[in-house]
């Protein structure tokens, strides 16, 4: 009942600086205090400290190749080191590209792990297939092994070791992929629920199979990179990238309930809220949902909870 909590501070995945502000304002909007008043013990290692490169030069389109690759080889090592002390690594983003690190550093301490992508995007472009040439948008690609022959020497990720199978991963509530991603996943035939398959089959079914297809015996450890964009804009406006009819909050609630529940959750990520967007009313709704969904990835239920002290 250890948590170790990382924030990443960091925006040069996407195009929207607020990003950046997100670790400190889910600290001070209360969300680790949550976590200790569920029983918790959280350790906070705060911020990380980034390494400037001022001549940091597309390669080809990708932005700022160096500072996100020297970035998230830090948050890969950070990341281990929780993992390994035997705490659930909880990462407060920043935007998305710092899953390059989460995932990787996760993978080097749980060989075994498995990915659940809660996203809008299934965030899987190859960097030359890229529209964008957002890292954030790219992230998959560097860690999936299948996917290499696709991906080139860029500068700053030299050291990424791809960790991860296609088969290892499983998307829920995506709705706006590039064509190159809806082409992988097809041609890799990657567990992909969007958000036709919710409205057609429902939350619980969805869960089922997407655990069954990545965790058959839930004895994997589970890694979730949680966008809060998965969410719909109606509960979490403050975000680079808003997509309509995205899942509401009962569903984002079921999906880390169901998660939490397989006892096998040991690293989170949390990306792509941004208070410096949308109105104040909609900067603390997106706070409130981002503490929503995490005390319910941390084990509190809706049927709500009994103490752990009660015999
Ligand atoms: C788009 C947007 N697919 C890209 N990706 C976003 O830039 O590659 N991911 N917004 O969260
Ligand atoms: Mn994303
Ligand atoms: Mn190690
Ligand atoms: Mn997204």
């Amino acid at each position: 009942r250890d948590v170790g909590v990382l924030g990443v501070p960091f925006c040069k995945g996407q195009p929207r600086p607020g990003v950046a502000q997100a670790p400190q304002r889910l600290r001070d909007y209360g969300m680790l205090k949550k976590l200790e008043t569920m029983g918790y013990r959280v350790h906070d290692y705060g911020d990380l400290q980034f390494q400037e490169f001022p001549d940091d030069y597309p390669a080809w389109n990708i932005k700022y190749p160096r500072s996100i690759g020297a970035s998230c080889k830090k948050i890969s090592n950070v990341v281990e080191e929780v993992t390994e002390k035997g705490q659930v690594a909880l990462t407060l983003g920043g935007d998305h590209s710092l899953s390059i690190g989460t995932v990787h550093g996760h993978a080097m301490a749980e060989p075994n792990m498995c990915l659940i992508w809660v996203d809008a995007h299934s965030d899987i472009n190859t960097p030359m297939a890229s529209p964008s040439g957002n890292i954030h948008g790219m992230v998959l690609s560097f860690l999936a092994k299948e996917l290499q022959k696709y991906v080139p020497r860029v500068p700053g990720m030299e050291w990424v070791k791809p960790c991860l199978s296609t088969k290892d991963i499983a998307f829920i509530g995506l709705r706006d992929l590039d064509p190159a991603e809806r082409c992988i996943i097809e041609q890799y035939n990657i567990t992909c629920y969007t958000m036709h398959e919710v409205d057609r089959m429902g939350i619980h079914r969805v869960l089922e199979e997407a655990l069954h297809s990545v965790n058959p015996n839930l004895d994997r450890p589970i890694h979730l990179s949680y966008d809060i964009d998965s969410l719909d804009p109606a509960v979490s406006p403050s975000t680079g990238t808003p997509v309509p009819g995205g899942l509401s909050i009962r569903e984002g609630m079921y999906i880390a309930e169901e998660i939490a529940a397989t006892g096998q959750l040991t690293g989170i990520d949390l990306v792509e809220v941004n208070p410096e967007l949308g109105s104040k009313q909609d900067q603390e709704l997106t706070l409130f949902t981002a503490c929503e969904i995490i005390g319910a990835c941390f084990g509190k239920r809706r049927k709500g909870n009994v103490p752990e002290d009660y015999v």
